[in-house]
């Protein structure tokens, strides 16, 4: 979907099929609204699409038409309308972005009995939202395409001195916002919150919200082609419609200053962003618990930054998980969050939090409620997993392969949790295609404006398992740039491969010196000896050399099996095997020098369609220490074990 090929132009709808990089982008389709499309085969209307399709192209490119005006931060604290429960939808399998000539989103009814309407979302069967549409009815399961989801609303009190956003907390991969028939936005990226103002477009009464979902998969989308886990489809978070004052503090931005903690002072350094036309003068910051009561001057741009001192200020960390009350107000605009402070860094092979170093007991996690198969995507689906982690001894999680949902971030900051995230920078990456550098730089900067105020949020990882070709390095090399100059209070690595057998290391050592490393602060590398490739006793002959004097973690290793399949430990597949793998692999692990942490691959069972095997997966990747049903494996007791002696 495009919004080009939305639109009617006149009454000629025109559509591009080619749009989407599946179907023929030579062939351009055009028909009277009302009339089944016909090829057109005039070359000059033909030239003047192709030139406005290189325009779209473009602009999504650099990021005008996936990105958002504004960012709109921590919502839950914002007045707001749910827009979450039964939508109405429609199926639009040749991404058409119309049913006999008429764009869904126009929400088309019959006028009268010889009136040609070739859909109903009034009659329509629904989906809830949020939740991916694949296991909401069977024959949604392996769909990968666009639907349209409808959801009708009334807004009392609508305000003339008040603005009005819609908000999605996430909708995989492509959104088109529409509401009252008009398109007000397109998004790109599907794990990443975003709003589009309709301020002007918003009634008292009968509103309606279309916005279509596009599941595609693409090679210069992020992620790529393929995957190990399901591309669950849909609008897959909250939404709510938010409303602000005219001018309004979009986002703000507060950790402890590094620099004086090391001098005993407790600082807070921070900035305030506004958006709207009425400036005030000032805004204000308050932290009741630690007597701050601050005034500062705005600056008229909008954004603000400020340094405050806070005397007595408890530091945060997974034994003191203290947060604070913190209110700021600008004008007739007031938010609160609830926040931690704690500083990370690293001296040598050593992670430091809050000055001290730390071992970061880890695991990895998917964005599932397995249970109900679906994306997580409320509290309590955070809660399900996070106790899992805590009860298996962990103070860390990999949120993998991409963006989690909010929830569990904000859990994490209260329950003591440290956690690394991550785009879907995975296999496949189209590397050397701009656009995709761009996607990336928007899609994290939408991560960094949503989580910057969790002191749990500690690494950034910039990629997955990917080849160190040129086009690699300078991408990730870029991106690494970039992630720094909007966040510094953060450390960034990337979960790494080994240096390849052309690079003449001997047997017995695995070897590291992929040059993306010289920008990380942090080394991981993911490493499956005993599962892919040898057994588990292969385990004991290997030792690991770095190029670079970095802290070290083990991002990813482990072996699948079926909860309840017993065997003895040469047995695949069987619980029996998987805890000889663990056994083997923590040894082996636990003898690098400068070993920071570990996050074995991965504390649930998940669902991904490479995983085939008849009665053993089902459809499902086996290597979770606890299965979909919630059953503990023998492995998570190994884990379990080596924490509690660490
Ligand atoms: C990996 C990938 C992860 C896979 C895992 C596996 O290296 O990073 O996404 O799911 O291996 O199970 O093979």
């Amino acid at each position: 979907m495009r919004p080009c090929s939305a639109g009617p132009q006149g009454d000629r709808i025109w559509l591009f099929p080619g749009a989407d990089g599946n179907s023929n982008p030579d062939t351009i389709v055009s028909f009277e609204a009302g009339k089944f499309p016909v090829e057109s085969s005039k070359p000059l209307q033909y030239m003047i699409m192709r030139i406005c399709l290189s325009i779209l192209s473009l602009l999504g490119s650099i990021g005008l038409l996936q990105g958002q005006d504004v960012f709109i931060s921590n919502p839950q604290s914002r007045t707001a309308t749910d827009l979450n429960g039964k939508w109405k939808y429609v199926i639009d399998l040749y991404e058409t972005d119309g049913m006999g000539g008429m764009p869904v989103y126009r929400n088309a009814r019959a006028r009268d009995k010889t009136d040609r309407v070739e859909y109903s979302l009034d009659d329509a069967q629904t989906l809830w939202v949020p939740g991916s549409w694949n296991f909401q009815k069977p024959e949604l399961t392996y769909f990968e395409g666009a639907v349209w989801y409808r959801r009708t609303f009334d807004v009392e009190d609508l305000s003339a001195n008040k603005r009005y956003f819609v908000y999605v907390g996430a909708a995989n991969y492509i959104a088109t916002v529409t509401l009252n028939g008009e398109i007000v936005g397109r998004h790109e990226g599907g794990f990443t919150p975003f709003a589009f103002e309709v301020t002007d477009h918003l009634k008292e009464e009968g509103n309606f919200l279309i916005i279509g979902v596009n599941n595609n998969r693409r090679a210069d989308y992020i992620p790529a082609k393929v995957t190990d886990w399901f591309n669950h489809g849909g609008i897959t978070r909250d939404v709510m419609l938010v409303e602000v004052p005219e001018t309004f503090i979009n986002n703000y931005f507060l950790s402890l200053d590094k620099e004086t903690l090391k001098s005993g002072a407790r600082r807070i350094s921070g900035k305030l962003e506004l958006n709207g036309s009425h400036r005030p003068e000032t805004a204000r910051i308050r932290i009741p618990e630690l007597g701050v009561d601050e005034t500062i001057a705005v600056d008229p741009e909008g954004s603000t930054a400020f340094s405050i001192e806070a005397e007595n200020l408890e530091l945060w960390s997974p034994g003191n998980p203290k947060l604070y009350e913190v209110s700021l107000s600008a004008g007739e605009d007031r938010v609160t969050d609830r926040i931690g402070f704690r500083t990370i860094e690293t001296r040598g092979k050593q992670i430091l939090l809050n000055g001290e170093p730390v071992f970061l007991k880890g695991i990895c996690l998917h964005d599932e409620n397995p249970i109900r198969k679906d994306r997580a995507h409320s509290l309590d689906d955070a809660r399900l997993v996070l106790g899992w982690a805590q009860e298996l001894g962990c103070n860390f999680i990999r949120l993998a392969h991409y963006p989690h949902q909010e929830n569990i971030v904000r859990l994490a900051d209260e329950m003591g949790i440290l956690l690394w995230e991550e785009l879907p920078l995975y296999w496949g990456i189209d590397w050397g295609n701009p656009a995709v550098l761009e996607k990336a730089k928007a899609q994290y900067r939408e991560l960094i404006n949503r989580d910057f105020n969790r002191a749990s949020s500690i690494i950034w990882s910039i990629a997955n398992e990917t080849a160190t070709i040129p086009e690699r390095n300078a991408f990730l090399s870029s991106l690494a740039d970039f992630i720094r100059s909007i966040d510094d209070t953060r450390l960034i690595s990337a979960a790494c491969k080994k240096d390849q057998e052309a690079d003449g290391h001997p047997d017995s050592v695995y070897t590291y010196n992929d040059p993306i490393m010289e920008k990380l602060d942090v080394i991981s590398f993911n490493e499956y000896l005993g599962w892919y490739g040898g057994l588990p006793d292969a385990c004991r002959e290997k030792t690991f050399s770095f190029g670079y004097d970095k802290p070290v973690i083990v991002s990813e290793f482990g072996g699948g099996a079926l909860q309840g399949l017993h065997g003895d430990k040469l047995t695949r597949w069987s619980e029996e095997f998987q805890a000889w793998l663990y056994v083997e692999s923590l040894a082996m692990f636990d003898k690098i020098d400068g070993l920071a942490g570990l996050t074995p691959w991965i504390l649930v069972d998940f669902m991904s369609p490479l995983r085939q095997l008849p009665d053993v997966q089902d459809g499902w990747n086996r290597k979770g220490l606890i299965s979909e049903r919630g059953e503990k494996k023998k492995a998570f007791y190994v884990l379990k074990d080596y924490y509690e002696s660490k």
